[in-house]
């Protein structure tokens, strides 16, 4: 078996790693009972000689190096397929494909909002991601990320509209899963997992008012539990 490498962001109070995406890659390899070592990274520099966009997860599987989550999930998926991630009914896996990129590009900004936009959170956030990092080397970091939401768009939203905004994204999850286990049917798929590292890593202690949104609606909560159940050793 070639050897599987995860680097990623590094760990906060409860996730393995602070980044959803590096959390998709944790729980597919967990779901195919794939072996890995999780490398921590904190070097721009290192992580830019792994991938030249400078983000991460990225993925070492024998001598390839993957990255971007979806791109590594498809490539586990190709040389470990079962159990799958991608359904095999052709309507079904593009649903699973575009709920995956609605996790990623949207549900996303919500958690990049509360995490870094809203300040008190950000300092507990901070706190955790970048311990022993002097603050105003912190706030430097926060001021590209918001910076960076503004040109996303959700920046530009107040707190409560942002709010606003994820109550109706989560209250949508919830009419989906209402009379589903999970997103495309009754196996895991990538929705789920794409989806559900979103909404996982919003239900923190960190992001109380987040946390308290998605722990109102009980098919979700019903689901992440199913999540857990299926990625767990
Ligand atoms: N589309 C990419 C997104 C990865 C991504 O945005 N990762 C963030 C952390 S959550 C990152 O590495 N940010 C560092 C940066 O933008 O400099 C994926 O699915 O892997």
């Amino acid at each position: 078996m070639d050897k599987i490498t995860l680097y990623q962001w590094p760990a906060i109070t409860g996730l393995e790693s602070a980044s959803p995406f590096c959390m998709k890659i944790h729980w597919a390899l967990a779901y195919k009972r794939l072996v890995f070592d999780p490398v921590t990274m904190a070097d721009r520099a290192a992580v830019i000689a792994l991938n030249p966009r400078a983000k991460l997860p990225a993925l070492k599987y024998g001598d390839n190096i993957i990255s971007d989550s979806t791109d590594i999930i498809r490539f586990i998926e190709e040389r470990h397929p079962e159990p799958r991630l991608y359904p095999t009914d052709p309507a079904a896996r593009a649903r699973a494909i575009i709920l995956e990129d609605w996790g990623d590009e949207s549900l996303y900004w919500h958690l990049v909002y509360e995490r870094w936009q809203i300040e008190d959170q950000y300092d507990e956030y901070a706190a955790q991601l970048f311990p022993g990092v002097p603050r105003q080397v912190q706030r430097q970091f926060r001021e590209s990320v918001v910076q960076g939401l503004y040109g996303q768009g959700f920046g530009r939203m107040t707190v409560e509209q942002h709010r606003a905004k994820l109550g109706e994204a989560l209250d949508a999850l919830d009419a989906t899963l209402a009379d589903a286990q999970f997103l495309c049917g009754n196996e895991l798929s990538v929705a789920d997992i794409g989806v559900g590292a979103e909404i996982h890593g919003l239900d923190l202690p960190l992001t109380p008012a987040a946390s308290a949104e998605v722990r109102k609606r009980a098919n979700v909560m019903r689901w992440l539990a199913r999540i857990a159940k299926a990625v767990s050793a």
